[in-house]
Parts: C-alpha cells; sequence; structure tokens
C-alpha cells in the first residue's frame, strides 16, 4: 500500500510539475528504474534479479539483507556478468561494494559459501594481501578490481537472487507469486488490485509452471483460483475460466468437516481444497494491464515490466503509473 501511496505522489507531483511550468522542452521518457525501497536498486538480467544496497553495511549483514531477499550476496561467474554487475554500480554510484567471495573459513581459501561457486577472480595488484591479518571478505575496490577487506567494515553490496523476485512470465500472462501469507479472501482481493485474478489452472503444462516457481520459492502450499463457495461440491475458477483441467490430490477434494471451499496447490503438484481462512502465499495471473487508451498493454518478461504500461516492482508490489 504505501509502495502504491508512493507510485501515486510520484505521479501527483510529476502532474503538477507539469500544470504550473510553462511549456516544457519535450523531453525523451527515462527508462523505468524498478525501486526496492529507497535503499536498494533492482535490476533484471536473464531470468536473475540484481539487488544493489546503496546503505554501507558488515559483509555479514549484506548477506543477510540478500537472503531476506530470498538471494545471498552475487557470486561472480565471468567477465560478462562482472562487467553488466560493476556497470550499473557505477550508474548508481556505488563502489567498494562486498561481493560474496571469502576465505572466513580457511585463510588464502577463497570460496562462495552458497550452491553458486566461480573460479573467476579479478584481483587488484598485490592483492588479496589479508592486510593486518585478517581480512576475510571480498569487495570491489579500484577501478573494477578487487581487495579483500574487514568483514566488518561497512560498504555497499550487491545480492543475486534466481529469478525475479515476486513475477514469473508464462505465455504473455504474468504470474505474481505472493510471498505474504494471506487468507484466501486477502488473496483474492490482492490478486485484483494488481489487476488480476487468483490464477485459474487450465493445462498440465500450465500447472508445472506454478508448481516450479512455487517449489523455488520454497513454498509447500499455496491459494489457487478454483473454490466451491457458492455452491458445495461445484468448483469454478475465479477468473471466470471454463473449468475443464484438474489436478485433485488423492482423496481430494474432501470437503474435511464440511467447512473446505477453498483450493491449494500442494508440494506434490496436486490439490487439495482446504479451509478458506487459512493463511497461504498465493499465485496472481494477470493477462494484461490497460493501457490509458482502453488498449491492452504486453507483459516484456526482460523488463519485468508491461510494455508502453511503464511499472514499477518495489517489495512484493506492482505499481501502476
Ligand atoms: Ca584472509
Ligand atoms: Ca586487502
Ligand atoms: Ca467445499
Ligand atoms: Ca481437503
Amino acid at each position: 500500500m504505501l509502495n502504491q501511496l508512493f507510485c501515486l505522489l510520484v505521479l501527483t507531483v510529476s502532474l503538477i510539475a507539469a500544470e504550473t511550468e510553462p511549456e516544457p522542452e519535450p523531453e525523451p521518457e527515462p527508462e523505468p528504474i524498478p525501486i526496492f525501497g529507497r535503499e536498494e536498486v533492482l535490476q533484471f538480467r536473464k531470468g536473475k534479479t540484481y539487488v544493489f544496497g546503496k546503505n554501507r553495511v558488515s559483509w555479514e549483514e549484506a548477506e543477510k539483507r540478500c537472503q531476506g531477499r530470498d538471494g545471498h550476496l552475487v557470486t561472480v561467474r565471468n567477465e560478462l556478468e562482472w562487467n553488466y554487475i560493476y556497470g550499473e554500480a557505477q550508474k548508481l554510484r556505488i563502489s567498494n561494494f562486498w561481493i560474496g567471495l571469502n576465505d572466513r573459513k580457511k585463510e588464502g581459501t577463497f570460496v562462495y559459501d552458497y550452491y553458486e561457486q566461480s573460479a573467476y577472480r579479478r584481483w587488484a595488484k598485490n592483492e588479496p594481501n589479508n592486510y593486518g591479518g585478517n581480512e576475510d571478505c571480498v569487495q570491489e575496490w579500484s577501478n573494477g578490481f578487487w581487495n579483500d577487506n574487514i568483514c566488518g567494515n561497512p560498504y555497499p553490496y550487491v545480492c543475486k537472487v534466481n529469478h525475479y523476485i515476486g513475477l514469473a512470465e508464462y505465455r504473455g500472462a504474468a504470474y505474481f507469486f505472493g510471498n505474504t501469507p494471506k487468507t484466501n479472501a486477502d488473496a483474492v482481493m490482492e490478486c485484483n488490485e494488481l489487476g488480476g485474478h487468483l490464477t485459474s489452472v487450465s493445462s498440465e503444462a500450465e500447472s508445472n509452471f506454478i508448481y516450479y516457481e512455487a517449489q523455488g520459492r520454497g513454498w509447500w502450499s499455496w491459494w489457487i483460483g478454483l473454490n466451491d463457495k457458492a455452491n458445495e461440491g461445484h468448483f469454478v475458477w475465479d477468473d471466470g475460466s471454463e473449468h475443464n483441467f484438474t489436478k485433485w490430490s488423492r482423496n481430494q477434494p474432501n470437503n474435511l468437516g464440511g467447512y473446505e471451499h477453498c483450493v491449494q496447490g500442494w508440494f506434490n503438484g496436486f490439490w487439495n481444497d482446504s479451509f478458506c481462512e487459512k493463511r497461504l502465499p498465493y499465485v496472481c495471473k494477470v493477462i494484461s494491464f490497460r493501457r490509458r487508451d482502453g488498449s491492452d498493454s504486453v507483459f516484456d518478461s526482460s523488463s519485468g515490466c508491461w510494455i508502453d504500461a511503464p511499472c514499477y516492482i518495489a517489495k512484493e508490489k506492482i505499481c501502476k503509473v
């Protein structure tokens, strides 16, 4: 909500500015920069999300913040990726930032702590030098080359997340994976606010897509749009789709206790009818955003935005402007 208000504020301020200023020179539209709070900037590349943290924090605190974003301090796989990271950081005026490389466990043996390892190095001259005997964490240092430094020193940081936070695209529709557990009614409302519905699932392929995205986020179960709220035993999709495809788990739906009218996707890839007041993560499907002229915009998975309808992805919200 705050993020939406912020977007609204920006829009309002720019409208006021447009009204009070004399005939502004026509200007090319700036590229929309996805924002994540004010301290962190999200950038998307090849299906990954990079988080550029501007605040200066210790290496450990930086890693903690990256984990809060579903990722880790960045692993640099090769020169191409480094050029991208360093280039973006420069644009954002972020320098001396932490990366994931460290020799905290064994002096002189530099590793990344998590699954993604890489042998790529670009040490600055005479580095790493373990200066003073306790430099165990690695940062960008000078002209894009690396230095080992004291882990407790405060510097900006760059995280890498292995998917778009919250958003994924499949066959022209955008799916929003809401990580904050909500009751079914609140999830329905949230999806409506985004201009969509709790997702319908109309094929094995779509079912698999949602299942793998949910698994990738470590979910155990999640709301989908199927329900029999109106008429016991008569299941319908929240978005009004035809209900042809089903993927019930064994012995489901069972309307346990007479109170199960909402449907959850399960860790086994199958469905269960469940109690609507349960709080679960949820999946919304948004087919398109309306442009101001009333026509539909198309989702562009490389930018994470709708073409001609710039959107800002802020925390778990898509703000339309
Ligand atoms: Ca060291
Ligand atoms: Ca050093
Ligand atoms: Ca029921
Ligand atoms: Ca059940």
